[in-house]
């Protein structure tokens, strides 16, 4: 069956696209179709295997080229969008949320998944990271925390331990770092979830269930930096002699404390979702706000519209 989308235009009325027929049984894009360029990245480096979850995704989830939409900021992490074969874009460092809201907002038929490093995240991006979350603009936002500035040949980042020694701390962290699930659920992300790229499963779950979720998704996945920080995750990795401990089973999604208090856990902490609410997305009251706008000019054309409101302004 063809798809219709509409997509409103700046003088509220609505431009219907068929999309073309497709064949009734579309197979899911397989890694061969969607992988791009070889990935840049240090051979062992934790970010393969987020793409290559990314990737699982897509083709489980049916996810088809005109339809995927992956965007990012600048770090190692950031080199994200260049490897998936679809629209997207590598932005500007610490931008790439207000861009993919921009995307979001205007493209009710996609969904924006966005990739990241944790500087890109939470130093420069820091403040779009929490308007876009309290916005709760429908997203999943997936931070690759590696615990380090990666491209730039480590730096000490926001979720940099105390003590971790780098070209900006010779002498080790003084800083304290932030906690990227308290500040995700303070800032008011409506689903906040915890993985690590050495349980691929886990990782695909997650980014099922954000995928899911209508409203702004978050995912703190430890990804490991081999080159700078080799070996921060050890204590999550069971075959390193760590754990994985899973959030509880009646650990209860919507209670924002137990979220809070979970988050506080020394590390390697828990994996799994902390926190999931239901409120009306961004998205959703724009909508709305549209409608009641169009229900008013209502059979007007373009120019007629904007001949209302030049004689308003007489
Ligand atoms: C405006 C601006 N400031 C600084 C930089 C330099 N810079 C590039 S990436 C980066 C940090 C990368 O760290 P992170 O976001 O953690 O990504 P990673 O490389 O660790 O995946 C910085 C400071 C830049 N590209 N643009
Ligand atoms: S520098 Fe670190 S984060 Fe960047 S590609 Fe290499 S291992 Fe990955
Ligand atoms: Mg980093």
């Amino acid at each position: 069956m063809n798809e219709i989308i509409e997509i409103p235009n700046r003088g509220g009325n609505i431009t219907s696209v068929t999309a073309p027929a497709l064949p009734e049984e579309r197979k899911g894009l397989t890694k061969k179709e969607v992988a791009a360029d070889h990935p840049t990245w240090c051979p062992g480096c934790g970010d393969f295997s987020v793409l290559a979850l990314y990737f699982k995704l897509i083709e489980k989830r049916k996810m088809w080229h005109e339809k995927i939409t992956t965007v990012a900021g600048i770090g190692c992490s950031s080199r994200f969008p260049y490897f998936v074969q679809a629209h997207g874009a590598h932005y500007i460092h610490g931008r790439a949320l207000p861009f993919a809201s921009g995307i979001s907002l205007s493209r009710p038929d996609l969904h924006v998944f966005v990739f990241g490093g944790d500087g890109d995240a939470f130093s420069i991006g820091g403040n779009h990271f929490n308007h876009t979350a309290r916005k709760n603009i429908k997203m999943t936002y997936v931070v690759m925390d590696n615990w380090v500035y990666g491209l730039t040949k480590k730096q000490t980042s926001p979720t940099s331990p105390l003590g971790f020694k780098s070209k900006t701390d010779q002498w080790g962290a003084v800083d304290y770092p932030i906690n990227p699930m308290k500040q995700a659920i303070a800032a008011g992300a409506t689903f906040v979830a915890r993985t690590t790229h050495t349980n691929p499963n886990h990782v695909l779950q997650m980014m099922e269930a954000a995928m899911d979720h209508d409203g702004f998704s978050f995912i703190e996945c430890l990804s490991e930096c081999v080159e700078f920080y080799e070996g921060a995750f050890d204590a999550s990795n069971p075959r390193k002699g760590g754990v994985f401990n899973e959030v509880p089973k009646d650990h209860n999604v919507t209670d924002e404390l137990a979220a809070y208090k979970m988050a506080g856990e020394d590390f390697p902490g828990r994996f799994g979702i902390f926190y999931k609410v239901s409120k009306p997305t961004k998205n959703a009251k724009e909508a709305d706000i549209n409608k009641t706008a169009m229900e008013k000019v209502k059979g007007l054309k373009d120019w007629q519209i904007l001949q209302k409101n030049f004689d308003r302004m007489k």
